[in-house]
């Protein structure tokens, strides 16, 4: 798993936040804070926005209100009395602004009064309810009570669901994995739990990652009990299944280091439009986007929209962006830019349909338990305060 993810090194942190021409601020660069000695202007378009008293970012646009730190920092209503991320996605013609969440998390009272909000979460995830260890880790037996507790809150507050995830090497009982099973009898498996897991959930779901992560990163297929017991026809016995028993979930093919292009991203390309052209019913490319801060790819938007033109949606399924902790101003600053990067580069391509981030805190973020001395990955702190990050995902919204 650790392994898996982008070998990206850090790249340099702030120094593309440097002073633009003339002494003024570049567009996302910082502009004040309480131990800032450089300038309080910045570029024309942005406006000088204060974020705490720690930080002031230029932000594009220009200012909505006025409370004044100094006479050229004020403050704008993006992160105080912002509308909601989920909002401003929808009037920017997108389906909605997401997060994951997990059940344990349900029970921490701030929290959830965030997360219900649907104003900022139009669509819930479950990062782990709905996985095959926690639905059926006896062959035949079926477990949704955690699932259906996560879908009953979405629905209680006005918020749709992700469903994560139908078939996956990761997270799947050993009866699975070592049971040695024949094709025949491995594809009436896969059939028997995406039919019962799609039925039981029949309207409720907006999305479903029906496959995951089948990719290695050179773009050869994973090795699993899935492929290697039936080759790639298990990812066509998946998705026919979930159509069958739910014709109006969108269905998804998910996985991460598909953010840029690169030979993952091409084998994903090809793959989809050699199963559309069988008839196999995708609906979507699931792009993760577990992304570095400083690293993030410059060819995101390229991507997308290649993907886009196969015909299938796109949609950011499990966006954080991590840095080396502690934090301080500085890569907040430079991680402040990289959201905005990314939710820039899904604006720009139209059939990128939502963005949710793999969970909105980072007191919930699975960073720091696997990738030692990294984390602060998410737009709002570990005390459930908005960071620069949820500014720049806002304006880059506006
Ligand atoms: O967020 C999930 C975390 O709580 C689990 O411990 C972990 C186990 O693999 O899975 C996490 O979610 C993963 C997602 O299902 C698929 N893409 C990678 C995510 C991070 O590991």
């Amino acid at each position: 798993m650790l392994s898996g993810f982008s070998g990206c090194p850090l790249g340099v942190l702030a120094a593309v936040l440097a002073t633009a021409v003339n002494g003024q601020a570049a567009l996302w660069g910082q502009c004040g804070g309480v131990t800032w000695t450089g300038t309080t202007t910045c570029v024309s378009g942005a406006t000088c926005t204060k974020i705490n008293d720690y930080y002031s970012q230029c932000i594009a646009g220009t200012a909505t209100t006025t409370a004044v730190a100094s006479s050229t920092t004020s403050t704008v209503a993006s992160a105080s009395s912002s509308p909601g991320l989920n909002t401003l996605a929808v009037a920017k013609g997108k389906t909605y602004f997401g997060s994951a969440t997990d059940n344990g998390e349900l029970s921490d009272a701030a929290y959830t009064t965030i997360l219900k909000n649907s104003k900022e979460f139009g669509v819930i995830t479950p990062g782990n309810s709905m996985k095959w260890d926690a639905t059926e880790g006896t062959r035949g037996t079926f477990t949704f009570t955690n699932g259906e507790t996560i879908v009953k809150f979405a629905e209680a507050n006005g918020q749709k669901v992700r469903g994560h995830t139908l078939v996956w090497h990761s997270q799947l009982p050993s009866w699975v994995s070592s049971g040695g099973f024949s094709a025949a009898e491995l594809t009436e498996i896969i059939q028997t739990h995406v039919t019962n897991l799609v039925t039981n959930w029949k309207g409720r779901i907006l999305h479903w990652d029906v496959v995951n992560e089948i990719f290695n990163d050179d773009g050869t297929y994973r090795t699993s009990v899935f492929y290697n017991t039936l080759g790639e026809e298990f990812v066509s016995i998946a998705f026919k299944a979930a159509r069958a028993a739910d014709p109006a979930a969108k269905l998804y093919i998910n996985d991460y280091n598909i953010d840029g292009t690169g030979a993952k991203s091409t084998a994903m390309y090809n793959l989809v439009q050699k199963l559309l052209a069988a008839g196999v019913p995708i609906d979507g490319i699931g792009v993760q986007a577990h992304l570095i801060s400083g690293s993030v790819p410059s060819t995101l938007a390229t991507n997308w929209a290649s993907f886009a033109s196969l015909g299938v949606d796109v949609a950011i399924t499990e966006l954080d962006i991590r840095m080396t902790t502690p934090s301080d101003a500085t890569k907040l600053a430079q991680q402040a830019t990289d959201y905005g990067t990314v939710v820039k580069a899904c604006v720009s391509v139209p059939r990128c349909v939502g963005i949710t981030v793999w969970d909105y805190t980072d007191k919930y973020s699975w960073i720091p338990s696997v990738f030692s001395g990294q984390g602060a990955a998410l737009p709002w702190d570990e005390l459930l305060v908005k960071k620069p990050a949820y500014a720049a995902i806002a304006s880059a919204l506006a």
